[in-house]
């Protein structure tokens, strides 16, 4: 008798000591996954008060002064770094319409932004901006509308002297009404009416 009961006491420790040890585990493993949600929760915490600082930095900047801008930028564009639609080709800048407008306002827009209308007197020339133009028409600044037949470039260049890339059997002035030149397929000159709607190309030197 007296053996059964010890050994009913021994099982009840056993048991008790069991669930002890069960609960220290458990214990400790709630502890841990407290520590790191207050772990992930403070790096949170942190990070976003670091993003809202550079963010509020960020806006103290004025505009404008936001780009710090290095003559290594400028070698890399040097039709200016701030002013990437104008293409750089020797020692030109090149503006590439995105708009289509008459050969005349072209002429002007062109003005207005410091150029004037392209002007192609080499092959070297005509390539660079055939490989841009495609096979789009793109206004040059090309023009016999003072006197028919006798070409001049707007900006005074020796047409009879100086490379041209017709199409042939252009110019033809069709309709007698052609005076002004644009690029065409394969980037050869066609001469058209003077108030067809075209892209255009603007040419300017580098800025200083
Ligand atoms: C044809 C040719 C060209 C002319 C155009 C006008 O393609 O005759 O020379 O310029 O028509 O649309
Ligand atoms: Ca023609």
């Amino acid at each position: 008798m007296d053996e059964e009961h010890l050994h009913d006491d021994l099982q009840v420790f056993k048991d008790r000591n069991f669930f002890r040890l069960k609960l220290k585990s458990f214990v400790t493993i709630y502890l841990l996954l407290a520590l790191s949600f207050l772990l992930t929760f403070t790096l949170f915490a942190v990070s976003l008060s670091r993003v809202s600082a550079i963010n509020s930095k960020l806006q103290e900047v004025p505009p404008g002064q936001s780009h710090n801008v290095s003559s290594r930028d400028f070698l890399l564009f040097p039709c200016g770094p701030g002013s990437r639609e104008w293409e750089y080709f020797g020692g030109k800048c090149y503006y590439f319409s995105l708009t289509r407008t008459s050969w005349h306002k072209a002429k002007a827009r062109c003005e207005e932004m410091h150029s004037q209308l392209a002007v192609i007197d080499s092959y070297a020339k005509q390539s660079f901006v055939m490989f841009r133009t495609r096979n789009e028409r793109f206004w040059i600044g090309l023009t016999d509308e003072n006197s028919e037949g006798e070409w001049e470039w707007v900006d005074g260049t020796d047409y009879k002297t100086t490379f041209t890339f017709w199409k042939e059997g252009e110019p033809n002035n069709s309709g007698n009404n052609e005076d002004c030149a644009h690029l065409w397929v394969s980037g050869e000159w066609n001469d058209v009416y003077c108030t067809y709607e075209c892209y255009y190309i603007c040419e300017k030197l580098v800025p200083k």
